[in-house]
């Protein structure tokens, strides 16, 4: 397994939209395993293979507060089922430091593969939504801060690229 490096805002290969996995073979099974390992060790909850730099729809989640409850996602989609909306206060692996209120779908259905390539299906709540309508934004190029407004976001972007020089 290995660390791999996660790309920061506003990288432009950030904005890649991710194809699909033909097939849940070994090299994304070896996908999964290191994006897991990335995650855990950044350490978060969350994390997109378009992250990685990697632009094939894999995600990996683990919301438990042990880290002991990995969550795998092969071409996922959400299904926005009837209901409100809710706000959640977002972070990101690629934006680190930054946080802030975001609104999304608050009842939602996702089908995805697993790591053994068999479709599931579950109806997610609270941050669990939250966080695979944020993962899945990844896979089309998204990133939360697109949410923020144009000064928020230029902000950012400024903080970011200012970290990003001081460590080159
Ligand atoms: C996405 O984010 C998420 O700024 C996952 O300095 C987050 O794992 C969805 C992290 C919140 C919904 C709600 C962020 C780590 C981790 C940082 C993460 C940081 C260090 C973010
Ligand atoms: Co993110």
């Amino acid at each position: 397994m290995a660390v791999l490096t996660i790309l920061e805002f506003p990288d432009p290969r950030l904005r890649t939209r991710a194809k699909p996995v033909a097939t849940v073979d070994e090299r994304i099974r070896t996908l999964i395993d290191d994006m897991l390992e990335t995650m855990y060790a950044a350490p978060g909850i969350g994390l997109a293979a378009s992250q990685v730099d990697v632009h094939e729809r894999v995600v990996v989640m683990d919301i438990s507060d042990e880290g002991n409850a990995p969550l795998v996602f092969v071409n996922p989609v959400v299904e926005v089922l009837e209901g409100g909306f809710r706000d959640y206060e977002e972070g990101c692996l690629s934006v680190p430091g930054f946080y802030d209120i975001v609104t999304r779908p608050d009842h939602i259905r996702v089908s995805a593969l697993d790591r053994n390539g068999e479709p599931f299906e579950m109806i997610p709540d609270g941050l669990l939504a939250v966080c695979i309508q944020h993962e899945l934004d990844h896979l089309e190029g998204k990133l939360f801060v697109d949410y923020l407004s144009p000064l928020k976001r230029q902000r950012i972007r400024q903080k970011l690229e200012k970290l990003q020089r001081q460590r080159a």
